[in-house]
């Protein structure tokens, strides 16, 4: 996806976004859970909200940096659904747009499993429908924990968000 060429894009400084792994709740209650692999990769759960217990590990993302503290991950679902999140690590804070197609509106429930074990039944719920209209979530977020973890630790994100203890997702730092 790089096609860009201009000044910004030849500079790419991605040591403050790579190998991170941080909590955060944005404005609406939704609590997600994301860790940034490598400049391609990330692996997450979902706290709480429309499809709470949800998790994905190995999903390939777009992450560019837009400006000092604010980078973009961006990528689509095998559900169908789209994610475009702007992360600022230092400012603690974050915007995510998700666009939902309407099956997920209309069945969240679908969706809320180990995605990497049910890749061809997210994929025909995909393609089974419907798609339109698009539910569009766009929201703020606070990050209410971060650490660097390095790149790709097969450790960080390694069960569902119901096999780990109550305070897991209540540390602050
Ligand atoms: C996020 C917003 C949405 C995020 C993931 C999603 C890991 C995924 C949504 C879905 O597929 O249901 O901030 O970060």
């Amino acid at each position: 996806m790089s096609t860009s060429t201009g000044s910004i894009a030849a500079q790419q400084d991605l040591s403050q976004i790579l190998g991170r792994h941080f909590i955060y709740t944005y404005d609406n209650g939704w609590q997600y859970e994301m860790y940034v692999r490598n400049a391609s990769t990330i692996d997450y759960r979902i706290h709480a909200g429309m499809v709470g217990g949800r998790w994905v590990k190995g999903q390939t993302v777009d992450l560019v940096e837009l400006d000092t503290d604010n980078y973009k991950i961006s990528w689509t679902e095998p559900t169908g659904s789209s994610v475009s999140v702007n992360v600022m690590p230092s400012r603690r804070r974050l915007h995510g747009v998700i666009f939902f197609p309407q099956w997920i509106k209309q069945h969240p429930e679908r969706s809320v499993c180990f995605q990497n074990e049910h890749l061809a039944q997210m994929t025909a719920y995909r393609d089974e429908g419907p798609t339109y209209p698009i539910y569009v979530v766009s929201e703020f977020a606070d990050i209410t924990f971060l650490e660097d973890c390095g790149p790709d630790d097969d450790s960080i994100i390694a069960c569902a968000p119901d096999d780990l203890s109550a305070d897991y997702v209540t540390r602050t730092n």
